[in-house]
């Protein structure tokens, strides 16, 4: 039985990354430092999980940059994220299809929602808040919660841990990557939903891979796991099916 779902926030409950990469550019040309991301150089950074460390990765590669010590670096990834709030404000960003869905049926059922993401914690409560999700979240862990950001298991070893999980008592659902490798590494079947930045990722040791979560009228085809091939709605009895099928 599942106990708990563990769920990624960037590409996984909506496509947050457009307004992370605005926040980023507006800070750079902010300070004067010579970077701008565009969707392509963006596309290959999000390999880099976290923005602190995505920042200090394209200043070293940035031969014009100026050197940043680690506290500067901090710094402005600290005003990124005030940028990066004030947009969740401003601009409307719309969950993917099938989330509210997913997350009420969780809670109604009495499943513990955990939110495990690499973005800081304030971006993520002004997100949750602005969406409208702050009431699910039984646990966020976020940023620097854990020392070492997905694709290491650490994040996911922690919500096992404060919430007592057991074997696949707990479901993972990701977007990237990444976020596959830390849930497979942290022992946890994987639902895999690929966002428009991740869309080429290699999913092959996803538990389920769908395009989305579906809603009744509009299910997803399963591209991998079980019910491959047909199209379905995931709910908490789909849910059941992927941690039955991971045990196997
Ligand atoms: C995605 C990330 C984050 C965001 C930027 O995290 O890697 O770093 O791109 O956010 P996830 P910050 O999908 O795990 O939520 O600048 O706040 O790190
Ligand atoms: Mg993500």
């Amino acid at each position: 039985m599942i106990r708990a779902l563990l769920v990624d926030l960037d590409g996984t409950l909506a496509e947050t990354e457009e307004l992370h990469r605005e926040a980023f550019n507006r800070v750079f040309q902010e300070r004067g430092l010579p970077l701008h991301w565009d969707q392509d150089t963006y596309a290959r950074l999000l390999r880099i999980t976290g923005g602190k460390e995505r920042i200090a990765r394209a200043l070293e590669a940035c031969p014009d940059c100026p050197r940043l010590d680690a506290g500067t670096v901090a710094e402005v990834h600290r005003r990124k994220t005030e940028v990066y709030q004030s947009l969740l404000w401003e601009k409307e960003v719309a969950l993917r299809p099938g989330v509210v869905r997913v997350l009420t049926e969780a809670k109604e059922a009495g499943l513990t929602l955990a939110l495990c993401t690499t973005t800081d914690p304030k971006g993520a409560a002004t997100f949750l808040e602005a969406a409208g999700l702050s009431p699910f979240f039984d646990l966020v862990l976020a940023g620097d919660a854990v020392p070492r950001k997905k694709p290491y298991p650490a994040i996911f070893l922690l919500a096992r841990e404060l919430l007592g999980l057991q074997g696949p008592e707990g479901i993972v659902l990701e977007d990237s990557e990444p976020g596959l490798q830390a849930g497979v590494g942290a022992g946890f079947p994987v639902v895999v939903t690929p966002s428009f930045y991740t869309r080429d990722h290699n999913f092959r040791r996803a538990t389920a891979l769908l395009p989305h979560l579906g809603e009744p009228g509009r299910p997803a085809p399963v591209l991998q796991g079980p019910r491959q091939g047909e199209k379905v709605v995931v709910d908490r009895l789909y849910l059941e099916e992927v941690a039955a099928w991971w045990s196997v």
